[in-house]
């Protein structure tokens, strides 16, 4: 359980070969494109790789071509990408969460620590930038592929380079992915600006839902089982929900509740500063960043309400918000 540096986990994955690459459950497009990046670049210093991912967004599929693991041959070593805790490790195909992960390559700074060896910069604002340090610093030469999945992972989680984790150096590093021939504005235009029409149906019901707490500080919306029924939108397709109730005049804390099973729900928590989205996950097992993090909730509706709310309560409280 050791944290290295970028130049020991290089030189650790320069020696590895026939290597497995996991990422965390319901993976969004850092989690994909983090995973797929590091996977090419293996590849390309002519290792055995492979990815192992379930539930990939519709638009981030094409990243796993011809690198989805399909036992060509025996895993060795197993590397996982974003993935802050082993609970929420996306292990399969043979391997369940047990699995000894030999290197955790992330950035978030609630990181568990759970592998044998841990890079982490807390300071990149996706696991992509993270891979794409590692790769340069293995001496790979940066494809048009890998940048795409960069790209994808990098835009994902700073909501396409508007949230505050967007520093200089994130610019730079999509900067120098752009110049490797990728068409930022098309990738844009998929990713961000195109929605399925179960998707709109989806976010019509969500924005019914919606209500309002402490004043308006605290905005929830509720997406229950049979709202994924009468919509047909899948589970996959619902980030960018998770922003909706931040994006309200005056909430400071928006939160987004889906109902994956009975009786279970996945929360996501965005806050505005001083609000701390990562402070209200830690209190109900989950984990994440600032202002953006996500738990998990067995119970009824009311219950996972109810507990959302205290946690949110207390913590507008402690940022002198109440
Ligand atoms: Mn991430």
């Amino acid at each position: 359980m050791m944290r290295i540096t970028k130049e020991e986990a290089a030189s650790m994955l320069l020696s590895m070969d026939n290597i497995l690459i996991f990422a965390h459950e319901n993976p969004d497009g850092d989690a994909v494109g983090s995973a797929c990046a590091l996977c090419h670049g293996l590849i390309s210093l002519g290792k055995k790789a492979a990815v192992w991912l379930d539930g990939i967004p519709a638009n981030d599929v094409h990243l796993t071509k011809g690198i989805m693991f399909d036992n060509s041959f025996t895993p060795e070593h197993i590397v996982s990408t974003d993935t802050a805790d082993k609970r929420i490790l996306g292990a399969g195909c043979g391997f369940d969460k047990s699995v000894s992960v030999e290197l955790v390559i992330d950035h978030h700074f609630t990181n568990t620590m759970y592998a044998e060896n841990t890079y982490l910069d807390e300071e990149s604002a996706a696991a992509g930038e993270v891979v794409y340090d590692l790769l340069l610093e293995m001496g790979v030469t940066i494809t048009k592929e890998m940048a795409e999945c960069m790209y994808i992972a990098i835009s994902t989680d700073t909501g396409c380079f508007r949230f505050g984790n967007t520093k200089a150096r994130t610019l730079r590093t999509a900067a120098a992915l752009l110049d490797c021939g990728i068409d930022a504005g098309e990738i844009n235009r998929i990713q961000f600006e195109t929605k399925t029409k179960e998707y709109v149906a989806l976010e019509k019901m969500a924005m019914n839902s919606l209500k309002t707490y402490f004043d308006g500080k605290c905005a929830v919306i509720m997406l229950t089982l049979d709202m994924f029924r009468e919509s047909g939108a899948l589970e996959s397709e619902t980030q960018a929900l998770s922003s909706l109730p931040r994006q309200i005049e005056g909430v400071y804390v928006g939160v987004t509740m889906k109902e994956k099973e009975e009786g279970f729900f996945r929360i996501s928590v965005r806050t505005n500063a001083p609000a701390d989205a990562s402070e209200i996950a830690s209190h109900l097992s989950g984990g994440g960043h600032p202002m953006a993090a996500g738990c998990a909730f067995v119970g009824n509706k009311d219950d996972a309400l109810r507990a959302v709310l205290e946690h949110t309560e207390n913590q507008l409280k402690k940022a002198g918000l109440l």
